[in-house]
């Protein structure tokens, strides 16, 4: 594992020399033309009781967002289907909840899983915090992986979310690896966070073994009603530098570049891939935030000669 001052070290490199590392460490691990569509679905969207200050859905917050129960399986299904006509090798589905409650709603999702998994997708869910046998009945049901973010460092964390600590996120993803699941953890830049806080975030991410096979990297969507809705704008080398430093650090982990692109220009998302990010998440919405869609998610893959990928395609070395 390598230390805090050896990640900064990595991070602080000449812009070059930086990019020219990620993008070797790429080549050895992936086809670095191909890139994963991955497809979210809101579940259930907003009222969550949780006081993320990022956040949208958060119930403190006088935001747009509209309201909306957990979804039936049917509509799921529907737009899992659509979603892999579109493309995506994966569906992700998100509940605005603090922790999973077993009864009819976690059996719904239960459902869900299983008919996602049945079409053939990769399955991910994020609901919050889970315990033992809920991480266990998910995975029995066919889901691959768990996203739950670390979001920055400890100590800026604090700072941000008070409902709930660190090390419950930490436990969650404890819980998570012990039942079988693969992980999905990373977490958001542009929240005001310092330069260090990146690297301690980037730290705690590689004390999590074995390391999370997918990491996102998102930039912050200011959204209106939320206490971050006037944070100052991420500067774009600042993101280039992190996802470079990530693919250096996790060779085999998938780097996702996932929310914020409508804010960034085709050649800000290109150089990330460059620097190694080989994910994103496609369609007109992530959770409840817009994203640039998948016609011109198709456009630029097109116009870059990369590939969108068709399945397992990783050469793991
Ligand atoms: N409620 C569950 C949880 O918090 O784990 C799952 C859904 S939550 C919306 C998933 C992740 O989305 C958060 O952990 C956070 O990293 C990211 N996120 C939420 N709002 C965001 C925003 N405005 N900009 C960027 N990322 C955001
Ligand atoms: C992740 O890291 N980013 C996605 C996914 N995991 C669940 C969510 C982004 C949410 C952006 C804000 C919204 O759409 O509400
Ligand atoms: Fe709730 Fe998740 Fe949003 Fe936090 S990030 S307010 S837990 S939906």
């Amino acid at each position: 594992m390598r230390t805090v001052d050896e990640i900064r070290a990595l991070h602080d490199l000449p812009f070059p020399e930086l990019l020219y590392r990620a993008a070797t460490v790429h080549r050895e691990h992936w086809d670095a033309q191909d890139i994963q569509f991955c497809t979210l679905d809101s579940i259930k969207t907003g009222a969550c009781p949780e006081d993320c200050s990022y956040c949208p859905q958060s119930a403190r917050y006088a935001t747009e967002v509209k309201v909306e129960p957990l979804k039936e399986v049917e509509r799921v299904l529907e737009g899992a289907k659509a979603a892999q006509a579109a493309g995506s090798t994966r569906y992700c589905m998100g509940a605005a909840w603090r922790e999973v409650r077993e009864g009819e709603q976690f059996d719904a999702v239960i459902d869900m899983v299983k008919g996602v998994k049945g079409l053939g997708m990769e399955v991910c869910v994020t609901l919050g915090m889970v315990n033992k046998d809920q991480a266990l009945r998910l995975k029995d049901a066919g889901c691959d992986v768990y996203n739950h973010n670390i979001d920055s460092s400890r100590e800026f964390y604090e700072k941000i979310i008070t409902t709930r600590t660190y090390d419950d996120r930490l436990n969650t993803l404890k819980t998570v690896r012990e039942a079988g699941l693969e992980v999905c953890s990373g977490g958001i830049l542009g929240m005001g966070e310092t330069q260090e806080d990146r690297i301690h975030f980037l730290h705690e991410l590689t004390k999590l073994e074995p390391a999370p096979e997918s990491v996102p990297i998102n930039q912050l969507v200011a959204t209106e009603g939320t206490p971050l809705a006037d944070a100052k704008p991420l500067p774009p080398f600042d993101l280039v530098r992190m996802i470079a430093t990530a693919r250096i650090l996790f060779p085999t982990s998938r780097v996702r570049l996932s929310a914020g692109r409508t804010a960034m220009t085709d050649e800000l998302q290109a150089l990330c891939f460059f620097a190694g990010a080989n994910s994103l998440f496609t369609g007109d919405k992530l959770l409840t935030a817009p994203n640039p869609g998948q016609s011109h998610d198709h456009s630029l893959v097109q116009a870059l000669g990369m590939k969108v990928e068709r399945g397992a395609a990783a050469v793991h070395a």
